[in-house]
């Protein structure tokens, strides 16, 4: 790792652009990242400004011991209660965006908005199944809206519990139980955690903590895992599809537009629109051959996943996107959406659209998205692109080159390579794991962040693990770095995999790191661990699997709160580049130690990689030997059963069909 040190990024196109932009004096996060070095309070201390008695800050060599704020407020409970909040906040962006979701399953089924469809009746079914509602005799209208209103419902819930948390192993349920950590409604434990961190309410650094655990559960077991089954009800649960990763995904001679943020609603209207003859002969009448469609940061999975549209990367390469010259129009919502672009696209021709209430910008130009007239407002968004199409300039860092990858596994999808329709199941990865083919799984999920290399982390810990037979499940701006990398391709299997996890993936021909959808989408990772103990025979709680989860390159409040609630699920969670926590050592205890002893996984900040793959392995191996597996060996398995090939699955599913 020692030669990325002094780079801004191991992403090859990226690079190239920045470079560009060095010699045309064209700046961007890279560079402001440089000058501006990090509050060192944060590092060495704590800084508290929620009254205004101070700001206080609470820094000095004893801080820990000797510092408190005039309201006398001591350095662990100002860094707790500024956690929480960060896992407040956090919980709040994921579950305000299920909420839209909600209301827009809602609307599509009582007809108010007309151009949604559910799309995904087998699921519609399953959820309302979780849900306990009756199905039977029921238009798929009827149950959607039954569907939304239960979900609805969750969000201002007062009593009594989120409804998803039964999805979780029963022994998990009772540990939730057991410490009062078991969110009721996701509103609620929003509205407490920014309660209990106003001025003089909870000054017990422990009972913070466990409000940051149960805010974040509200998350990962409601706010996420809601999003992530209403947008499959609405546009389809994904299945593989083909796709390309990089910033040179987009065309010299088409409209671009790049899709930017994390709903998916409007974003799925333009993808619907952007085929319709009238559209595509507008975008010649201006002289384009046609309109590509170009994905950014979540928005690009969600439609990466379902339609295969290519993604331009992750945060970290908005602006790059619009350096290259190429882009029409940049269309955002909400989340990881940096206020520099509308800065940096005054110095070329693209024109940032925002489309949110909730999320306007100085200098963008403003097209409100209202769900009952959502393609016409599509529509609107690619004819204004067209008319900027001959305003395009010679300016600009013009990059071509890209990589295939494979994406599209949802949870069903994974469930259903393991068997197909009839006996698809999590068996045959749990035999993997056991006879030591498989020698455990890790999540790399989470941000950018211009204090590490751009990818270098992900890419990094996503090869050196494969090598070791750990097969990698990813998200987000994670699942970008590396399909910009050229990992997510079965044929990376071949080249980088161990031997064991390399059997496995050319038997049922999948990549060994699956893209599993955006940020909300780390929920899938929640139900295939839930999966994986109901399978039997690697414990009875999630806590017990041989798998880590790591956001080696996080930044923003939304990831903290994933991370919380995969501790609080019973996972060891690692942390790359700084610790918000930093400089409280009771604070560092109660989420590694405490946390550990309360709910079987913990949470580490840890800036070297080489530390972090280490850690996460000798972590796997630990589980392992806990539940008594076989030793991992590389090349050397276990008796298992045979895995099935697509093409026995086939002739199984005609056979079964037939009879
Ligand atoms: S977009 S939260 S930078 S992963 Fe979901 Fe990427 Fe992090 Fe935003």
């Amino acid at each position: 790792m020692e030669d990325i040190k002094n780079l801004k990024s191991v992403d090859k196109v990226a690079e190239e652009i920045l470079e560009w932009g060095k010699q045309h004096g064209v700046k961007s996060a890279f560079d402001r990242a440089e000058s501006l070095k990090p509050c060192p309070i944060g590092h060495t201390g704590a800084c508290c400004k929620i009254c205004y008695m101070g700001p206080c800050r609470l820094v000095g060599p004893d801080a820990e011991e000797t510092a408190a704020g005039i309201c006398g407020a001591t350095l662990p409970v100002v860094t707790a209660r500024n956690f929480l909040r960060m896992c407040a906040a956090g919980t709040a962006s994921h579950s305000d965006h299920a909420r839209d979701m909600a209301f827009t399953l809602l609307e599509a089924a009582t007809g108010e908005a007309k151009d949604f469809q559910i799309k995904d009746v087998k699921k519609l079914k399953k959820v309302a199944g979780i849900l306990e509602i009756p199905t039977e005799g029921k238009t798929k209208e009827q149950l959607g809206k039954e569907v939304a209103e239960k979900i609805i419902e969750n969000f201002g819930r007062q009593k009594g519990e989120v409804s998803y948390v039964k999805r979780a192993p029963k022994k998990r349920q009772e540990i939730w139980k057991k410490w009062g950590v078991t969110p009721r409604g996701i509103d609620r434990e929003v509205a407490e955690a920014m309660h209990r961190t106003h001025m003089g309410v909870d000054q017990e650094p422990e009972n913070l903590m466990m409000s940051a655990i149960k805010v974040s559960l509200a998350d990962g077991w409601g706010g996420c895992m809601f999003s992530t089954d209403i947008t499959d009800i609405l546009f389809g649960t994904p299945t593989p599809v083909h796709s390309t990763a990089s910033i040179g995904v987009m065309k010299g001679d088409e409209v671009n537009v790049i899709l930017h943020g994390h709903e998916p609603t409007l974003a799925e209207m333009v993808v619907e629109v952007s085929t319709e003859p009238d559209i595509v002969a507008y975008a010649k009448s201006k002289g384009a051959n046609g309109i590509n469609l170009v994905g950014m940061c979540c928005t690009a999975n969600e439609v990466m996943m379902r339609h295969g549209i290519p993604t331009a990367g992750g945060f970290l390469n908005q602006e790059l996107s619009v350096m290259t010259g190429l882009a029409e129009a940049m269309v955002v919502d909400v989340q990881c959406i940096m206020p520099a672009i509308a800065q940096i696209a005054k110095k070329f021709h693209t024109k940032v659209i925002t489309t949110s209430l909730k999320g306007k910008m100085i200098d963008a130009i403003h097209i409100e998205y209202d769900e009952h007239r959502a393609k016409d407002i599509a529509r609107e968004i690619l004819r204004l692109a067209c008319d900027n199409y001959p305003n395009r300039t010679t300016e600009g860092s013009r990059v071509s080159s890209f990589e295939p990858l494979i994406a599209g596994f949802s949870h069903e999808y994974i469930e259903y390579m393991q068997g197909g329709s009839y006996r698809g199941s999590f068996r045959p990865l749990n035999d993997a794991i056991m006879a030591g083919r498989i020698r455990g799984v890790v999540g790399i999920v989470g941000c950018n962040n211009p204090r590490i290399a751009q990818d270098s982390y992900h890419n990094y810990l996503a090869t050196e693990f494969i090598k070791n037979d750990i097969l990698v499940v990813s998200t987000g701006c994670g699942a970008a770095s590396c399909a910009k990398a050229g990992y997510m391709t079965p044929e990376t299997a071949l080249e980088k995999a161990g031997p064991g996890l390399r059997e496995v993936c050319v038997a049922i021909g999948i990549p060994p790191i699956l893209h599993l959808g955006a940020c909300v989408d780390n929920s899938r990772i929640l139900t295939i661990a839930s999966h994986m103990v109901e399978e039997g025979g690697l414990g009875d709680d999630i806590s017990d699997l041989p798998a880590v989860g790591i956001a080696p390159e996080w930044m923003s409040e939304k990831a903290l709160a994933i991370g919380v609630y995969f501790v609080a699920s019973g996972m060891y969670v690692i942390f790359g580049s700084e610790s918000p926590v930093e400089a409280s050592s009771v604070v560092k205890k109660i989420k590694t130690d405490l946390w550990e002893k309360r709910f079987g996984g913990k949470l580490e900040f840890i800036n070297d990689p080489q530390v972090i793959f280490e850690k996460t392995v000798a972590a796997i191996d630990g589980k392992r030997d806990a539940l008594k597996l076989k030793k991992y060996e590389p090349g050397k398995f276990g008796a298992e059963r045979v895995l099935m090939t697509m093409a026995d699955r086939r002739k199984l599913e005609k056979e079964q069909a037939a009879s």
